[in-house]
């Protein structure tokens, strides 16, 4: 296999029209900007039912009983399944991503408001909601456990008693970084800054809601699943193992998706009652949430309760960083995150910043709320890390008296101290912090808004300014330290050139709006000198992709964006003997100028990509050993993450009378190595700001103290539109990382990562006259307004 080389030209500007077409149209948009995207719902089979879920309208109850007689005698209902139903086969209950188990259907208790309790399957989507109305649940409350800070109380009531010998709410316990070492540093060190910081649950709310179509083939036995996944092929393997079904007889189909951000990793119940219905009925059913079910019920984000403290020399040389987490993941534990990874990535709360000692413990507890924990563009677990130590560096700004930006640059890791290996086991590919940092603040005009910002102050008037600098890990593996359910942390990649010099290069990841239609033909046409319009990407269909873990923490480009790299490269190096035997030259004799081989001093004798694809189907002999057909496939197992990073720059003004944060400017400087679109790069990183505000300043699921949730509905988990956002202003720098084929880094999630810290920094900033170091997100004209008049910050 081709070994990678560090790349020394980006793809915007290594010539002046590269062959990768830089910032491109994208592929998928002419459909998508029609309407003529095909998403699960425009799925529609002949004979095709309807199924509908049931949900329980408490947090946490005992079933008495269930009476599905009525819903039976529904005229269009084909089928009413409880959980007892499924208990019967051994399906009531199925692992989640992370090695728990998960009711599909309740059986002994319901355990958070919205858990499925059985399902209808109808003629039509009315009938089968209509017919949920006429089930009869016997509920015996019991008493929900909906603050994680009274999770472990002794008197607590036990929610998972399902667990052979639980007696408590604990789910598990998580440490990282050396615990004595940093003691050491802290009990030494001039300055030791301790915040209470919060994370609260978030949702990530994609515009297409959860849903699939199932179809049982009960002549050849193979079912096929539409249905909303980022990772088709560890859904399919896990359908296996779950079904018994042979893995060979399933087929996993993503279409289109109306977004993802991780809420279509998670694989749930309805999705798994529907297989279950088309089984039993050899029929066609389809299930779709609607608004609310998805909002309660499906994978949820943050949910973290931070105790941070930092410490530092009075000069502001940061010299430790420790955290105590107490981290909620609601009724079961349904994160998807690498096995040796139960808190994700959140190792890399020691920021971009080089620290002597770091330590984090973590507990993590049940409570009577919906599943899931990673989800919203988190990187895993990497915006709440990113989030604490940002906020953690503006505290002790604040205490030390200095610029928050100053402080910043004084602790960066230098660029001759990468690779990097962090205090807590991270190895930092590369970066060049100080350069990123200088930019945003000369974009932003730093230093001539702290002096307007000092001529509002003695006005009166509230104007703040938030730094935040963020660095991620995105791109798991490496498989040896990473897996899922046992499936290794690589993805593979399969490129065929047709006779007339189209190609065809298949994928194991599955874009959710990322554009891969058009990057990923970027990345082989720059390789294999077809151009992109030539390449047809195919993905999101496990019997016509190769194996591979999908497309989450931003791991796409690193894992799969390097194996497209990759396998053109083993293409074109069989190209190249193809061609030796066209031209009568040996391979050592060729160059290679994007697209065609020509022979050394001699560019007149050369043949095209395109003349060699024919000649490898064609008549005529190739040379000794050379099969026919100009095709490849390989498996890239990253050797490390990529560390893409950035600094950003909020400028918020607050209005004294109401508290109303706006957003004036947002300078987003972000470096993702190799670029391929900088398009696209510009889209995700609007679309990940925009988030960031959302968070920072309105979205929140919340739940009363009998666990009814509070945010189920889109006019009370409030999202950001256009109105709420700035003109984004955005630049970057390029720093390329030096393990991966084409240097490229993620950027998927870099802005929603960095983003909130940057607001909430700001409007900090702004209250700096009231005398507030911190308050937590999302910082509503209420809090802010609580926070004005001195009260005690919410719980
Ligand atoms: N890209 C690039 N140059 C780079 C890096 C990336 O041009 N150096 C391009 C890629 O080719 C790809 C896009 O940017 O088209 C994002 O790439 P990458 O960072 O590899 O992230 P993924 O493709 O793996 O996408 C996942 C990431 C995650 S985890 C969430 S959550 C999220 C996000 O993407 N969900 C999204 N962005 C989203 N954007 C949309 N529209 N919808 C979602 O659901
Ligand atoms: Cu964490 S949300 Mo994205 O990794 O699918």
């Amino acid at each position: 296999t081709a070994t990678p080389t560090r790349p020394t030209e980006t793809f915007e500007n290594n010539d002046q029209k590269p062959l990768g077409h830089g910032r491109m149209l994208r592929k998928e948009d002419p459909r998508f900007i029609r309407g003529l995207g095909k998403y699960v719902d425009d799925i529609q089979l002949p004979g095709m039912l309807h199924l509908a879920v049931l949900r329980s309208p408490m947090a946490h109850a005992r079933i008495a009983s269930i009476d599905v007689t009525a819903a039976q005698a529904h005229p269009k209902v084909k089928a009413v399944i409880t959980g007892a139903d499924l208990a019967a086969q051994g399906l009531a209950w199925m692992p989640t991503l992370s090695n728990d188990v998960q009711a599909v259907l309740a059986t002994d208790k319901v355990r958070f408001q919205g858990q499925e309790v059985a399902v209808v399957v109808a003629e039509d989507r009315y009938a089968a909601r209509d017919a949920l109305e006429l089930i009869d649940v016997d509920y015996d409350p019991l008493p929900p456990v909906v603050d994680a800070r009274t999770a472990l109380a002794t008197d607590a009531a036990v929610i998972r008693d399902d667990l052979e010998g639980k007696t408590d709410n604990h789910c598990f316990d998580w440490e990282t970084g050396d615990a004595a070492a940093t003691e050491d540093v802290m009990s030494r060190a001039d300055v030791v800054v301790k915040e209470d910081i919060v994370y609260p649950r978030v949702h990530p709310a994609p515009m297409e809601t959860c849903g699939c179509v199932a179809d049982y083939d009960r002549v050849d036995g193979k079912l096929t699943l539409w249905t909303t996944s980022q990772a088709p092929h560890a859904h399919r393997t896990v359908y296996a193992l779950v079904s018994g079904l042979p893995e060979h007889k399933i087929r996993v189909i993503a279409p289109d998706l109306g977004g993802g951000f991780g809420n279509k990793v998670p694989i749930y119940p309805g999705y798994v009652c529907a297989i279950v219905a088309s089984l039993v009925l050899g029929k066609p059913v389809k299930w779709m949430e609607d608004r609310s079910e998805n909002l309660t019920s499906t994978g949820f984000a943050r949910d973290y309760i931070m105790r941070g403290e930092i410490a530092a020399t009075r000069e502001g040389k940061i010299l430790a960083i420790r955290t105590n987490v107490l981290a909620d993941h609601g009724a079961f534990n349904g994160t998807a995150a690498p096995v040796k990874y139960p808190a994700g990535f959140f190792g890399v709360f020691t920021g971009s910043y080089d620290l002597e000692a770091a330590y984090c413990k973590m507990t993590a507890v049940y409570t009577n709320k919906a599943p899931g924990g990673v989800a919203y563009a988190c990187s895993f677990r990497i915006t709440e890390a990113v989030y604490l130590v940002e906020r953690l560096v503006d505290c002790l700004a604040y205490e030390l008296k200095m610029d928050p930006a100053e402080l910043r640059l004084r602790n960066f890791i230098r660029p001759d101290q990468f690779p990097y290996q962090s205090k807590t086991g991270w190895m930092y590919d590369s970066g060049e912090y100080e350069k990123t940092m200088r930019l945003s603040m000369e974009l932003a005009g730093y230093d001539e808004l702290r002096r307007e910002q000092a001529e509002r102050r003695a006005r009166g008037e509230l104007m703040g300014i938030g730094v935040s600098f963020f660095t991620e890990a995105v791109g798991a593996g490496p498989r040896k330290d990473m897996d899922i359910l046992g499936l290794g942390m690589a993805d593979g990649c399969e490129l065929r050139v047709h006779p007339t010099g189209k190609a065809v290069v298949r994928l194991s990841v599955k874009t959710q709006g990322q554009g891969h239609e058009t990057t990923f033909a970027q990345i082989v046409a720059e390789e294999i000198g077809i151009p992109p319009d030539d390449i047809e990407v195919v993905h999101g269909d496990t019997d016509n992709t190769p194996f591979g873990l999908g497309t989450y923490g931003s791991r796409s480009t690193p894992v799969s964006g390097a194996a497209a790299a990759l396998v053109a490269r083993k293409v074109r190096d069989k190209a190249r003997i193809i061609a030796s035997g066209m031209l009568e030259v040996s391979v050592a004799d060729l160059e290679w100028t994007k697209g065609s081989f020509h022979v050394k001093g001699d560019p007149g004798t050369a043949v095209t990509i395109q003349d060699i694809a024919m000649r490898a189907h064609g008549a005529g002999d190739l040379p000794e050993g050379i099969e026919g057909g100009l095709e490849a496939q390989i498996c890239y197992n990253p050797e490390n993450l990529t560390y893409p990073y950035g600094a950003y720059i909020c400028v918020v003004d607050v209005d004294p009378g109401t508290a109303v944060v706006k957003v004036r400017r947002f300078v987003a400087v972000d470096d993702c190595g190799t670029r391929i679109n900088p398009m696209i790069i510009e889209g995700q990183v609007h679309g990940g700001l925009t988030d960031g505000v959302g968070m920072a300043l309105m979205e929140m699921i919340a739940f009363d103290e009998d666990g009814n949730c509070l945010g189920g509905s889109l006019m009370d988990y409030l999202i950001p539109t256009a109105l709420e956002v700035p003109d984004w202003e955005t630049g970057y720098t390029v720093t390329p990382s030096p393990h991966h084929p084409i240097g490229a880094k993620g950027i998927g999630e870099s802005a929603t990562v960095g983003s909130p810290a940057a607001v909430v920094n700001a409007v900090v900033d702004a209250l700096k006259p009231f005398g507030i170091r911190h308050a937590d997100m999302p910082l509503t004209p209420s809090r802010v307004w609580d926070a004005m008049q001195g009260r005690p910050r919410p719980p």
